[in-house]
């Protein structure tokens, strides 16, 4: 009996952590079967297969050639992520991650980011300049979704001013959803309880000054203030839920 149960509650728990864990992203190692791909990424300006990866990433990487502020600018490959989309009620938490690898020559400062496709801007990325294979990774909470809008990697090579380009190259490129907090759940431990309305009354009455996970996950009715009608909206939770 202890070992049916055992074996069920590994199912459930396989069964959710796969979905968690997957990456997002489609072509992360920029190749398909050994042979180079740079199928499902779109390459604003320039954009080759570089047979050059780091260990464990296959054989290929893509090899981004940097914006110029004379020509094609911004230097960056992006590949929307339909996953990653405005909730009123709920906010994603983001794992981030790839390689990057530059050349010697020009500096362009290269990012691995999430941000907005459609306009290359950026809600949170990581630089990195390094003539070797370096690792980036980076978790966020994406606080500031809008609604409509549509949400990706973006690889940038950089920018320059004169003739000439930089080129970075990039690979392994990794974007997990680890997880999400909930509107009223102001100190961020899982569940709305009391403990969050007596931090919600600490901020009203001016006790306490919150960041901006607090700011947001107090904001009940999303009117960019916390005040009793957010209180009356979070009590309303632990009730519904009874
Ligand atoms: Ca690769
Ligand atoms: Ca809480
Ligand atoms: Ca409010």
């Amino acid at each position: 009996m202890k070992l049916k149960i055992s074996a069920v509650l590994l199912m459930m728990i396989m069964g959710v952590m796969p979905a968690t864990a997957q990456n997002l992203v489609v072509n992360p190692s920029f190749e398909n079967a050994g042979m180079p791909s740079l199928e499902n990424w779109d390459i604003n300006c320039y954009a080759e297969s570089s047979e050059d990866a780091p260990e464990g990433y296959g054989e290929w990487s893509m090899r981004l050639e940097s914006g110029n502020f004379e020509g094609c600018f911004p230097g960056i490959a992006t590949q929307i992520l339909p996953d990653i989309v405005y909730s009123p009620s709920s906010v994603p938490v983001v794992n981030l991650s790839g390689w990057m690898k530059t050349e010697e020559g020009f500096q362009a400062l290269s990012k691995i980011g999430l941000g907005v496709p459609e306009t290359g801007e950026l809600l949170f990325s990581v630089t990195a300049d390094s003539m070797e294979w370096f690792y980036v990774e980076l978790v966020d909470t994406l606080l500031n979704l809008s609604p409509g809008t549509a949400y990706g990697v973006i690889l940038d090579a950089g920018s320059i001013g004169g003739p000439g380009a930089a080129h970075t190259r990039f690979d392994g490129i990794s974007l997990t959803m680890t997880g999400s907090f909930n509107k009223g759940d102001v100190n961020a431990d899982g569940t709305t309880n009391i403990i969050d309305i007596i931090l919600m009354v600490g901020i009203i009455l001016n006790f306490n000054t919150p960041n901006e996970y607090e700011q947001w996950a107090g904001d009940m009715d999303l009117d960019n203030d916390i005040d009793i009608l957010d209180i009356i909206n979070a009590m309303l939770i632990p009730i519904a839920s009874k």
